[in-house]
């Protein structure tokens, strides 16, 4: 029997499981609000072609129009100043995209403070009890912000101060780009901190892990379902050629 026999038979009996980690798409998935004099991306909206009527009488189909960084998307190092020379979306190995997953629990931290920064300690805390990060890793960001993936205003939370979400540090964006791993995922709007333009540098997840081509991965959902780890990610961008990133089907194969 093949490693490929033996995960289609775990996946048939359900001794392996599928979850899917990837918020719905719509017109009301949040997108991004960075604040004036920047532009932002637009969220999704479909225009019909046809629907089964003159224009297709037995077919629907839509074209869609959306930016590349809206709901669970992907991060590709050309989307920053430090990742330009580097890969665009389509130019991501596809064994990048596969990799052990990776899940740091910080669920009780952020319902006492959105503002929650991921920093140095935590990630050598987890390495003392743990070992060391898998090579090729996805480390997942688990901070219970999907639940507010339906609501834009709980999910962007800005106030006269900007967003409160949950990030990463300057010190732990540092630690996690000189790491073994492939990427980093979250579960909010993007994957530095909602606080993180003020930073030094600004937006740090982004300015270090991307210019260390690292990819990552946003707007994550049912990451309560994964174990801390041995669970396998599989994170699915499109293609598109010379994009800074693209929505993506992400899922986890769960023993
Ligand atoms: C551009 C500027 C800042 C941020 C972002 C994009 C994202 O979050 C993104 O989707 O890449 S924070
Ligand atoms: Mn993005």
């Amino acid at each position: 029997m093949t490693t490929i026999d033996a995960l289609l038979a775990a996946l048939r009996t359900g001794e392996v499981t599928v979850i899917d980690l990837t918020a719905p798409l719509s017109p009301q998935t949040p997108v991004l609000q960075l604040p004036p004099p920047f532009a932002n991306t637009i969220p999704l909206s479909l225009e019909k072609v046809s629907n089964f009527d003159e224009a297709g009488p037995f077919w629907g189909w839509n074209n869609i129009r959306t930016g590349e960084h809206t709901g669970t998307h992907l991060d590709a190092p050309t989307h920053w100043v430090t990742g330009r020379d580097g890969r665009s979306v389509d130019q991501i190995p596809p064994s990048r995209l596969i990799g052990p997953a990776v899940v740091l629990d910080f669920t009780a931290e952020v319902a006492g403070n959105p503002d929650f920064l991921l920093e140095p300690e935590h990630l050598e805390a987890h390495v003392a009890a743990h070992g060391p990060l898998p090579e090729g890793a996805w480390l997942l960001l688990r901070t219970g912000w999907s639940a507010f993936n339906r609501d834009a205003v709980a999910f962007l939370n800005a106030d006269d101060s900007g967003p409160h979400t949950p990030g990463v540090s300057v010190a732990g964006a540092k630690w996690l780009a000189s790491s073994s791993i492939s990427g980093f995922g979250v579960e909010t709007v993007g994957i530095d901190a909602g606080q993180a333009g003020g930073m030094e540098p600004p937006f740090p997840v982004h300015n270090y892990l991307l210019g260390s081509d690292k990819y990552g991965l946003t707007q994550l959902q049912n990451l309560d379902l994964l174990p801390a780890s041995g669970a396998l990610l599989v994170a699915s961008p499109l293609p598109i050629v010379g994009g800074t990133g693209s929505p993506a089907r992400a899922y986890a194969l769960v023993p």
